[in-house]
């Protein structure tokens, strides 16, 4: 086992370094001994869909300008973001332009019919001498594209302040669309709170990946995360602690729209969930009211579940779950609203029913789609909701048929199957964070499935992507965070992304490797996989 990991190490070097001799820039120039290699073309994470190296490739420097059409808004935008990204590493000017010309960093949105059958979120990088060009049919395919170019940049890219270059992208072209149109993160956000910041810097980690949505938990039984107008004591009172019992805290309104808006900016789209029946030990405590007995219980910072369900039988649970559901929707541009319904072990399984017959519809009242935890599919899902496979390896048959037979009737599927897809989860006995009761995931564990075929007897196109869930018990700070997401995160995001065609553990340990110095020059603390071969190792 272990020679063998140190052949495949060796060899996976080897490839590197004749992968990048097709490209001019391999060799650095004489006396520039700290000269970065550059990075192999297509050698990123996720794994494009097709890359050809060709020519010489681009350089960055002092004199080069981006350039967008005279007029267009989201190339500008996107011009404004890369040069962000560009400007301090390279401590070049790049002066965003719309003056004409053609040599520099080319920006175009067009829908050409080359540019339409990469689809919603492709795009094509080709890079020349003198000229390179991030061509899509959309905004969100022009900002993946540009992630793909900061890939392609040396790892020093990534610093705040001032760095030597050069600063040079391999020469050729990739074409490059997802395989799946879902590819998520969930941030637990009520187990233990987490700034506006924090989150946002969450949120630039996982658009570096390319995924598209962010999934926030903003309830459970240990604190109410979101302001809601009509019941302002549920932010006030209810989220007023956290797991341990530190001071936890809410987002405003104005707050969450901020998330929701920068989230945007990245192309994340959020999908808030309120979790319901269960996991509502928060709200109840909050109003007495929404208690079967008209007494409200103690705020809760264990890390127990399924001991709280709000009360099916009485009228004001239907008013309680109508207002929020209309102030969430209101602050959500998204299609979807997640309402949970996982882990309802107080609720009777009728109850269960009876509760989601009444809520679902509440969803489409205010114009969103319904998201769920896959026990929704026990409790006719309604036309057009997605649910979300939290299963594992020892998840019984029963359970798992009637996820296959929702989708068998059209409900689609988000997997984040707990055994491979759980970030919360420890790597093994001894790391030091996150929960096992699903096992422990190591890195290759983590990337090694494949979403089309993990749920057998699903049909492939009730598949619409997959998402990895940080739940926070463990976790309190964005260190912690960082942690538990790297290096797994960016393996769901490639298992998302990358044609099934591309997945090979050997070839992508070797890649995943490789953006270890990024996350160096990031700040981002990640658990040193024995299973990587990582850089200097
Ligand atoms: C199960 S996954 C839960 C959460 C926990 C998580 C911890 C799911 C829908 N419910 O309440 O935080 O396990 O791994």
């Amino acid at each position: 086992m272990r020679s063998h990991r140190r052949t495949t190490r060796v060899l996976g070097s080897l490839l590197l370094v004749a992968a990048a001799g097709i490209s001019s820039f391999a060799a650095a120039p004489s006396g520039a001994a700290a000269s970065p290699t550059v990075t192999p073309l297509g050698q990123i994470v996720p794994a494009p869909l097709k890359a050809e190296p060709a020519g010489p490739g681009f350089e960055i420097t002092a004199k080069t300008r981006i350039r967008v059409e005279k007029g267009n808004a989201a190339e500008r935008r996107a011009g404004e973001y890369l040069a962000d990204v560009l400007r301090p590493a390279t401590g070049y000017k790049l002066p965003v332009t719309d003056s004409g010309g053609s040599d520099g960093i080319r920006l175009r949105i067009s829908a050409e019919p080359a540019n339409k059958a990469l689809g919603a979120e492709g795009y094509r990088v080709i890079s020349a001498r003198g000229s390179l060009t991030i061509t899509s049919w959309s905004d969100a395919g022009l900002f993946h594209g540009i992630q793909t170019v900061r890939q392609q940049l040396p790892a020093a890219l990534e610093k705040k302040t001032r760095q030597r270059g050069p600063w040079r992208i391999a020469g050729g072209t990739i074409e490059d669309t997802p395989r799946y149109g879902y590819r998520g993160t969930m941030l637990d956000v009520s187990r233990h709170f987490f700034t506006v910041d924090q989150v946002k810097r969450y949120i630039d980690q996982a658009a570096l990946y390319k995924l598209n949505k962010l999934h926030l938990h903003l309830s459970d039984d240990q604190g109410w995360r979101i302001a809601i107008d009509s019941w302002p004591r549920l932010a006030s009172y209810g989220g007023s602690t956290q797991v341990g019992g530190g001071k936890g805290g809410y987002y405003t309104k104005a707050q969450y729209k901020e998330i929701v808006a920068y989230a945007a900016s990245r192309h994340l789209e959020v999908i808030p969930e309120i979790d319901m029946p269960g996991h509502t030990n928060a709200a109840l405590s909050s109003y007495a009211d929404l208690n079967c007995n008209g007494v409200a219980p103690p705020l809760y910072t264990g890390t127990e579940v399924g001991f709280s369900s709000l009360c099916v039988k009485k009228d004001v649970t239907y008013d309680f779950v109508d207002d929020v559901i209309r102030e969430l929707a209101a602050l959500t541009p998204g299609e979807y609203l997640h309402i949970g319904g996982d882990e309802a072990h107080s609720t009777s399984h009728e109850d269960f029913v009876a509760f989601m017959e009444k809520v679902q519809p509440v969803v489409a009242k205010y114009g969103k789609k319904v998201m769920g935890w896959h026990q929704l599919a026990g409790a006719n899902p309604v036309k057009g909701a997605v649910v979300q496979y939290w299963g594992y390896d020892k998840t019984g048959a029963a359970e798992r048929e009637e996820v296959v037979n929702a989708a068998k009737n059209g409900t689609k599927l988000v997997l984040s199957p707990a055994d491979r897809a759980y970030i919360d989860h420890k790597y093994t006995k001894d790391t030091p964070l996150g929960l096992s009761w699903a096992g422990y995931v190591e890195v290759e564990r983590s990337y090694d499935w494949d979403p089309a075929t993990y749920l057998q007897g699903a049909p492939a196109d009730s598949v619409m992507g997959v998402e990895a869930p940080l739940w926070t018990e463990t976790l309190s700070t964005s260190a912690h965070l960082d942690y538990m997401a790297f290096p797994r995160l960016p393996g769901i995001a490639e298992l998302g992304w990358s044609p099934a065609a591309t997945h090979d553990w050997e070839k992508y340990k070797v890649r995943l490797a490789a953006q270890a110095p990024r996350w160096d020059a990031l700040g981002i603390g990640y658990y040193k996989s024995p299973q990587v071969p990582w850089p200097g190792k």
